[in-house]
């Protein structure tokens, strides 16, 4: 079939089994206004829905992964349009509906929303020198995206309160050392999408069964207690030896043979 086309992303397949999105409204910096949202779920849902696809990379330009919600769209805003049209609902389908394991490669800008968004990614890879930040404060309102909740649980308490009420950027190499980023790339943009690439193409070639239950139950680390979290795990576990890929990677090992996974 056809890659769909889109005015606001532009999507390709740069490694088997890997799907890049890259956020393209190189005017105003990437900002996300409510068009390239619905064309960014649109392509997290092909992707994720595509069979042959086992990790997602969403990157910006080298100057801005996004430089958050599109202030022109949010401005003339009244309570009730936001409420009664849910504005800020379709942002949370990357969380609630993407089982396909997505990785945010930032150089430049992450604020606002685009930091949020970053950080709904499952992994994060950035440029020392990107830069992030929630700055809702100077523009009279507070991160809308899920931002004080997943970078206070990313950060800490006393990190994030004084990011957000400050207002500061904090850079790719503060995220690092805080453990926002996962790793963190010297280099432009080139070397970023190179270890991201690196990674996704690891990630697609494994089993798709097990990533997908991989993924699973660390976000239910984020939801659930302890407890709870390591039942539902060995549920899942216990349940992995009905699938297919735990004899062919069991097998594949004892007889020293490379797994040719069928993904069942
Ligand atoms: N929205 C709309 N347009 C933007 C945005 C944005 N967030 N950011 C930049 N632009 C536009 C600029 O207006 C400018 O357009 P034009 O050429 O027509 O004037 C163009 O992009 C280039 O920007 P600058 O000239 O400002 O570029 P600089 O290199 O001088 O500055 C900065 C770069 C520092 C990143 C600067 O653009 C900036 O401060 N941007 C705004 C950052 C910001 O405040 N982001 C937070 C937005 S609020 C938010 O995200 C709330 C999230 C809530 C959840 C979302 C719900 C939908």
């Amino acid at each position: 079939s056809a890659a769909p086309s889109y005015e606001h992303i532009l999507t390709s397949i740069p490694k088997p089994g890997v799907g890049l999105i890259t956020l393209n409204r190189p005017k105003a910096l990437n900002a996300l206004s409510s068009p390239l949202f619905k064309e960014l779920n649109a392509a997290l849902d092909n992707y994720d829905n595509d069979k042959s696809i086992g990790a997602i990379i969403i990157t910006g330009s080298e100057k801005a992964f996004a430089a958050g919600a599109d202030i022109k769209e949010m401005a003339p805003l009244s309570f009730s349009a936001a409420y009664n049209d849910n504005f800020i609902a379709p942002w949370s389908h990357l969380s609630n509906a993407i089982r396909t394991p997505v990785i945010a490669a930032v150089s430049g800008y992450a604020l606002g929303g685009g930091c949020e968004l970053a950080l709904m990614c499952d992994i994060l890879y950035c440029t020392s020198k990107a830069s992030f930040g929630q700055p809702e404060v100077k523009l009279g309102t507070i991160p809308g995206a899920g931002g004080s909740q997943r970078l206070t649980r990313a950060i800490g308490k006393s990190r994030a309160m004084e990011l957000i009420l400050t207002g500061r950027n904090f850079s790719g190499k503060e995220a690092g050392e805080w453990g926002v980023a996962a790793r963190v790339v010297e280099g432009g943009k080139d070397e970023l999408l190179e270890e991201a690439l690196k990674t996704a193409e690891t990630i697609a070639g494994y089993s798709r069964v097990a990533v997908l239950a991989a993924k699973e139950v660390v976000n239910k680390s984020q939801e659930l207690s302890l407890r709870e979290g390591v039942e539902y795990e060995r549920s899942l576990f216990h349940g992995l030896f009905g699938s297919k890929d735990q004899k062919i990677g069991m097998t594949a090992f004892a007889e020293k043979k490379k797994p040719e996974w069928s993904h069942e």
